[in-house]
């Protein structure tokens, strides 16, 4: 039994949760991965169409069997189709989250969000400029109304163009020009995406991807940084601040809730009713030493990275947290939240919330937040989850919680340097840190839990490459200890006397999957400085652990703007030698980047430096063999 926790898991307090997992009766993600294999070989290649009720169709890899659908489509359209259609899934995802916070932010601007307000003005009033509007003798509630609005408008048809591609290096901006992959509205590319790809529209596979690139900027350059700086604004900007992470952050002794999921409007507002002395006046009179709040995923990046609150754990952990018996009331909003998690909660006390109209789950109660009710709502759940605690049986809570700083954001990175980003390009230039890695994306259990990050941000660091992190990969550096000002002594000596210098942690938390926007900003920015384009830049991107299609509209964004990535899971792209091709060679030609795929963290590391000290080369700086 030990040995094959270990190979699910290289995280200390999964494995141990695991073990009770299997004691409890209580199946979870890995039980179900191993129930599916082996996968149809069909789908993991993209070969399998069901996009109508002609198929479903399938074509033979291996020559013999059917070559077409019975459409016609060969095995490149097929692949092209289902790679375009999981792009504008995730761009859709991050893009409607974005929506939700636009429209809490017309809420708020019309007094109608009680509890919600603008945490962020000077955010607010810059970024209202970015969309042309005078600012100037408005106060902060019509700036935001004005805002609100302009952000609607890029959503839709009627502009031609994103208005936060002005965001992006000139020569980048030139390039999607050239292609004619620029985004014109965040919902159109989406759309016209499902459209393309109807049985009859689109059939040219190339013409397909470079429409999976524009779907995949509207998110990246559109939908995603909509939610993030809007997130800012109204949550607050994360700036460096203590936390703590793996399971062992709930308490024996307190209530623990924990949220779970990606937008922080709903666990904002939880946030402010656990911290009501009411609420903590009833902890106690119920026995509790207090309420403690933990999240999990991406709203629990949301939470840890502005107020410093404690992470239980990334995707594969989310079923584990509830077998500690310790939960008593896990909230989710949406994405990535299993839907196995109402069954699991159902053998130990924990209440089980769902609170938007989008995202309904089995065993859950659905208690839904609208900006207006939000507070209210909130205080009436930790009302109840107070008054389970007196329903908790055994606990089990096996290890410490790990110590990390986090929130990084652009701002509070560029503080760190002084003010400017002119010290990190400086110590680039020297070569004291040879370039800087984006870490981030999901867990899958095809891959041991965490080993792909944690040994892929080892090897990086060691080798002087500054990384930087969000969603389920920050979580993993977090629980492996990467976080902390003292983990420079894991780095190579030129990251480490930079972050000894800096008082920062060679593994910079940069937030939730919205806020890999954190990272392009912060890559623009570089290369403005340096007056060249992100492609040109020593950096590079990887996905070592993902799983989602919002992670591959992620690494579709990063390639397209110009970032190397590295994949650890394939994609279902290999029943195409011609779309596996383009994406991993082709790709360089068009957009001055492309894929890799590697599952061996090892060997991508490898990657990634030879990719870095290739770059510096060519900017003309020092270079080593890798
Ligand atoms: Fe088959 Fe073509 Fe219909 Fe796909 S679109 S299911 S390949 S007939
Ligand atoms: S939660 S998309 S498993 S990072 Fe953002 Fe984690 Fe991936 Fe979900």
């Amino acid at each position: 039994m030990k040995d094959s926790v270990k190979e699910k898991s290289i995280a200390q307090d999964s494995r141990l949760l695991l073990e009770k997992a299997r004691a409890d009766g209580v199946e979870t993600v890995w039980d179900r991965f191993a129930a599916q294999l082996p996968n149809c070989g069909y789908c993991e290649m993209g070969l399998s169409c069901r996009i109508c009720v002609m198929g479903p169709c399938r074509i033979d890899p291996f020559g013999e069997g059917p070559q077409r659908g019975v459409c016609g489509a060969d095995a490149d359209i097929i692949v092209a189709r289902n790679l375009g259609r999981m792009i504008a899934a995730g761009a859709a995802s991050h893009s409607d989250h974005g929506r939700d916070l636009v429209e809490t932010l017309a809420e708020v601007a019309e007094g109608r969000a009680e509890g919600y307000g603008i945490a962020d003005e000077a955010k607010l009033r810059s970024f209202a400029g970015e969309y042309g509007i005078d600012t100037n003798d408005k106060d902060a509630l019509a700036v935001a109304a004005e805002l609100a609005e302009a952000l609607q408008e890029d959503y839709g048809t009627r502009k031609k163009a994103l208005t936060l591609l002005a965001r992006a290096p000139e020569k980048r901006r030139e390039i999607w020009k050239k292609l004619g992959i620029a985004p014109r509205g965040i919902d159109r590319e989406t759309s016209e995406m499902m459209h393309r790809t109807h049985m009859g529209v689109d059939n040219d596979w190339q013409s397909i991807l470079l429409h999976a690139m524009r779907n995949a900027l509207s998110d990246g350059w559109g939908g995603s940084l909509i939610a993030s700086e809007v997130s800012d604004i109204l949550c607050g900007t994360p700036t460096p601040t203590p936390t703590t992470a793996n399971a062992g952050v709930l308490k024996k002794d307190q209530v623990n809730i924990v949220v779970h999921g990606h937008n922080p409007v709903v666990s904002e507002m939880i946030l402010l009713a656990c911290q009501s002395p009411e609420m903590i006046a009833l902890a106690r009179e119920k026995g509790a030493d207090g309420i403690n709040l933990a999240g999990v995923c991406c709203t629990g990046n949301e939470l840890q990275m502005r107020h410093g609150i404690p992470m239980a754990g990334n995707h594969l952990s989310t079923e584990l947290v509830l077998t500690t018996g310790a939960v008593e009331m896990m909230i989710v909003d949406y994405q990535c939240i299993m839907p196995s998690l109402g069954q699991v909660a159902a053998c130990y006390h924990t209440k089980m919330i769902s609170t938007s109209d989008k995202a309904r789950f089995p065993g859950m109660e659905h208690r839904e937040f609208h900006p207006d009710n939000a507070r209210k709502i909130a205080g009436e759940l930790v009302r109840e989850a107070v008054e389970n605690f007196s329903r908790r049986g055994e606990v089990y809570l096996p290890v410490a919680p790990v110590t990390a700083t986090t929130g990084f954001s652009v701002e509070a990175v560029v503080q760190a340097l002084g003010g400017t980003p002119e010290p990190l390009l400086d110590a680039i230039k020297k070569g004291a840190i040879r370039g800087a890695a984006g870490v981030v994306g999901c867990n899958n259990p095809r891959i041991k839990q965490d080993h792909g990050h944690v040994t892929l941000m080892r090897r990086l660091i060691e080798n002087d490459i500054l990384v930087v992190d969000t969603g389920c990969a920050a979580v993993a550096s977090a629980k492996a200890g990467f976080k902390t000002a003292e983990a420079a002594a894991m780095a190579g000596d030129g990251l480490k006397a930079v972050c000894q210098a800096l008082k920062i942690p060679p593994v910079l938390h940069m937030g939730s999957c919205v806020d890999n926007v954190r990272i392009l900003t912060l890559a623009s920015a570089l290369a403005n400085a340096l007056g060249t384009d992100i492609s040109d830049l020593p950096i590079a991107g990887a996905a070592p652990e993902w799983y989602s299609e919002k992670a591959a509209a992620i690494g579709l964004y990063f390639v397209a703007s110009g970032v190397y990535t590295v994949l650890g899971p394939m994609p279902p792209i290999t029943g195409s030698a011609n779309v596996a091709r383009l994406l991993t060679q082709g790709l360089n030609d068009a957009v001055g980047a492309t894929f890799a795929v590697e599952p061996d963290p090892e060997k991508a590391a490898l990657l990634i430096r030879r990719h870095i000290e290739d770059k510096r080369r060519n900017l003309g700086l020092d270079a080593k063999a890798v």
